[in-house]
């Protein structure tokens, strides 16, 4: 399979900048929507605080990241000394405590891949995972927030990415296809390797934030106000980068050879992280580094079935914003 961009960009693209901002505008949650998961994380940590008196509530994911729609579940980690008591025992006192407390579907997944408690808030109707010293999850979550900060842009071809996969079903991971984490770090390495670059690459640069969590040194630039003109030599519209964006999956990617990294603002090869063989259930045919993991492939979820549905659908999508008459609706509709 070796396709090649047969065309350049169609030259009526800037039509759709404003339909694409109001599908954006439209899925940006709502101000008071922040103060009520910031009401429910007090509520949670006094709670919590009644049985564990220094163990501290973050949030973190899409709550927390810019790049959350409106009606998400919120992600929370508490963070807790370690103490003799494993993870489970923390995970099912809390369950008791949170139950007691009159919340609602009360739910310990001690088995799950990263173990939760489950519950929904009844006075503010929002969902809720709380799980356990995840502090990784925190610390990749403060890095896309810096990086939204820095180009407005990133939040505008985020979300309609996101929206895009959900629609069309290449956003679940039980089933091989990526998860939203993985898409966001996708728009990130695309807008770095534009020309010019819209995004700069935060851990190349002078480390201002450093902290060092299991063993692993998460190092950045984070003075991410010093950067909002960055972008600014580049003028592409976010209409032309949705076609870009696409293009690039569809047609540009070097799915044989080429590993995605925001750690070093470019390609890496395959080779270079011994990620060519299928070891266990990683078949790295699609690969997407962790910023701070770097041995996590985030692809590693996708098979040779689901990589079929994926690049289907990016083809997909590269043809409609190249041909369609009305790409912001068709773009769109439910697989
Ligand atoms: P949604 O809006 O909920 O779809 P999200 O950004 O909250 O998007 P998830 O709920 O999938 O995404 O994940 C919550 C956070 O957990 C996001 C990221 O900080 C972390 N995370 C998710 N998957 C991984 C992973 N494979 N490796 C490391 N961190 C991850
Ligand atoms: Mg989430």
């Amino acid at each position: 399979r070796n396709r090649k961009r047969l065309v350049d960009c169609r030259s009526d693209i800037d039509r759709w900048n404003a339909p694409f901002l109001a599908i954006y505008e439209s899925l940006v949650p709502a101000e008071e929507e922040k103060a009520k998961q910031k009401q429910l994380l007090a509520s949670l940590e006094k709670l919590v605080n009644k049985e564990w008196p220094r163990a501290q509530l973050y949030l973190y994911g899409s709550c927390a990241n810019a790049f959350g729609v409106s009606n998400s579940d919120i992600d929370v980690c508490l963070a807790i000394e370690d103490t003799d008591i494993n993870k489970s025992e923390i995970l099912l006192k809390l369950a008791e405590i949170l139950q007691a407390d009159n919340l609602q579907d009360v739910q310990a997944l001690t088995r799950a891949r990263v173990p939760i408690v489950k519950l929904k808030d009844p006075v503010t109707g929002i969902s809720c995972d709380i799980c356990i010293n995840n502090v990784l999850a925190v610390v990749n979550t403060k890095l896309l927030r810096d990086y939204a900060e820095i180009d407005g842009r990133l939040r505008e071809l985020a979300f309609i990415v996101k929206h895009w996969a959900k629609k069309r079903g290449v956003n679940v991971t039980y089933q091989g296809t990526l998860s939203s984490y993985a898409y966001v770090l996708m728009c990130i390495h695309f807008l770095q390797q534009r020309k010019p670059a819209i995004l700069p690459c935060l851990q190349g640069m002078e480390a201002t934030y450093v902290v060092t969590v299991d063993d692993i040194e998460c190092a950045y630039f984070d003075q991410v106000q010093k950067l909002r003109e960055f972008g600014a030599k580049n003028t592409e519209s976010i209409a032309k980068l949705v076609w870009a964006f696409f293009d690039y999956w569809a047609h540009l990617h070097d799915y044989a050879n080429a590993v995605i990294s925001v750690r070093t603002g470019s390609i890496i090869s395959k080779r270079a992280k011994e990620w060519t063989r299928r070891i266990g259930n990683d078949r790295h045919l699609i690969c997407i580094e962790d910023p701070f993991e770097t041995s996590h492939d985030l692809g590693r979820v996708v098979d040779k079935y689901s990589i079929n549905t994926l690049r289907e659908e990016f083809d997909r999508a590269a043809n409609i914003m190249q041909y369609d008459p009305d790409p912001c609706v068709t773009l769109f509709e439910p697989y």
